[in-house]
């Protein structure tokens, strides 16, 4: 699956990564071999357009800092905005509702909709599946959905007199009276979108309302696989796609283009015949597996370390100017928190015995800063006797409480202003 476009973001990877420092010029070059990339993948052309367009603006406005390589917050931002092109998160069935979930299989001759069909039932086969034959037109239809449910021991409504209609009409009662707890229906499958297959489809949909109607596509079709999306959406209307045939050497233009042009997201790629051959859609993996890079999630993780250094750089600027607000305090608050129990990590500091840090005191700090309005966080100095009033009440504490705070807090703002070059101590700065 996408073998071609991995090739070439290897190369375009490398690349960028060698480049030592990355200007307007360089961002043009990666810019083209994106372009021709996703466009010899048979990604639609404008959906290219939009994806540059993209790549350009958050780039252009990323400060390139010094302790990043520039090449590694490329390939960042490149990633991030394929895992948005595929669809950003993946889609689960849900089985939230009382009763059985509904879905409704449909697409074009040979797609892939009956080995889909057989692929989800045994899949969700712990939710009691049954399958039912919506194709009364082609004799061997029927036979080939029994022969596959039979491989994998799933129950299938029987067809009857050759009538879809009526075939659902039965299937309804055995649901009810077996308590299935998963319908899949196998419609027809037509050369191209005919009247006739739309009126059979909306028949269908009247008499058994789907939750899901999945579009089953030739994941190997590229632009065909997505106008044909397109169609079905405006005459049927659907919740997702199931992209089949991904084991195959399918450039990627399917799936690279059709969240994008369809707003339809993939629930599920086809990646084999046989039954288990069904797995979920991830666009983070997808998006992993074309930029050729297993360790993509570490190199994210690496940035946003790098990014909260530059933050805490930020901070140590804002200390130094006396800039220092209630919002930092608290952010600082909260990221030692998430360390562990206070009196823990103050027992680390020399000096500092456990039992000096009271939990408490920590709980009253945060239950009054987020008594706060943003505006009085980013400027305490405006925090007059009512407001005071008001941020006890609002926090459940007393008014010598929000003074002590806020004593504590500037008379530390003022201290931390006049040490100067000192850098901010892991988290609070001041003892209360
Ligand atoms: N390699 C591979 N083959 C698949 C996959 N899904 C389906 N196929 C094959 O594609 C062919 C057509 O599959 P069907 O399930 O019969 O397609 P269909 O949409 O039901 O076809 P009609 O009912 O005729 O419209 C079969 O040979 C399947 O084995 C897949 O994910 N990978
Ligand atoms: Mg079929």
């Amino acid at each position: 699956m996408f073998e071609g476009l991995i090739d070439r973001f290897q190369l375009i990877r490398r690349k960028v990564l060698g480049y030592g420092r990355i200007t307007r010029y360089e961002l043009d070059a990666i810019f083209k071999d994106i372009r021709i990339s996703l466009l010899e993948a048979d990604v639609n052309y404008k959906v290219v357009k939009n994806f540059i367009e993209n790549l350009r603006k958050k780039l252009e406005k990323i400060e390139f800092s010094k302790s990043l390589k520039p090449g590694d917050l490329v390939i960042k931002v490149v990633y991030e905005e394929l895992v948005e092109l595929l669809g950003a998160k993946p889609r689960h069935l849900e089985f939230k509702k009382p009763g059985p979930v509904i879905i409704s299989l449909l697409g074009l001759q040979g797609v892939g909709k009956t080995t889909t069909a057989a692929k989800l039932a045994q899949r969700y086969k712990n939710r009691n599946p049954v399958l039912v034959p919506a194709d009364a037109k082609r004799p061997a239809a029927v036979q080939q959905l029994m022969m596959l449910a039979k491989s994998v021991n799933i129950p299938v409504c029987p067809m009857i007199k050759n009538s879809v209609i009526e075939t659902i009409k039965n299937c309804q009662r055995l649901i009810k009276e077996k308590g299935y707890g998963i319908v899949i229906i196998d419609t027809a499958g037509r050369l191209h979108i005919d009247d006739d297959l739309v009126q059979e489809l909306i028949k269908i949909h009247q008499l058994i309302k789907p939750d899901y109607r999945l579009l089953v596509v030739d994941g190997m079709a590229g632009q065909d696989a997505v106008n044909q999306a397109i169609r079905f959406n405006e005459k049927i209307g659907l919740d997702g796609a199931v992209l089949t045939k991904m084991d195959g050497d399918t450039r990627g233009g399917a799936a690279l283009s059709i969240v994008s042009v369809t707003k339809i997201p993939i629930y599920f790629i086809g990646t084999s015949e046989r039954p288990d051959g069904l797995e979920e859609f991830y666009p983070d993996r997808a998006a992993q597996r074309i930029m050729g890079m297993g360790d993509v999630a570490s190199l994210v993780e690496k940035v946003k370390t790098i990014e909260k250094e530059v933050d805490q750089e930020r901070l140590r600027k804002k200390v130094l100017k006396g800039e220092l607000n209630l919002e930092d305090f608290y952010d600082q608050l909260k990221a030692i928190k998430k360390l562990g129990p206070l009196s823990k990590l103050a027992a680390m500091i020399p000096g500092v015995k456990e039992t000096d840090v009271d939990e408490n005191e920590f709980k009253i700090i945060e239950a009054i800063i987020n008594s706060m309005t943003p505006q009085e966080r980013r400027h305490p100095e405006i925090i007059n006797s009512s407001r005071k009033k008001r941020i006890a009440r609002g926090s459940g504490t007393s008014l010598a409480d929000v003074n002590r705070l806020l004593k504590q807090f500037f008379y530390a703002r003022d201290l931390l202003k006049k040490a100067g070059r000192m850098k901010l101590p892991g988290g609070m700065p001041f003892k209360f």
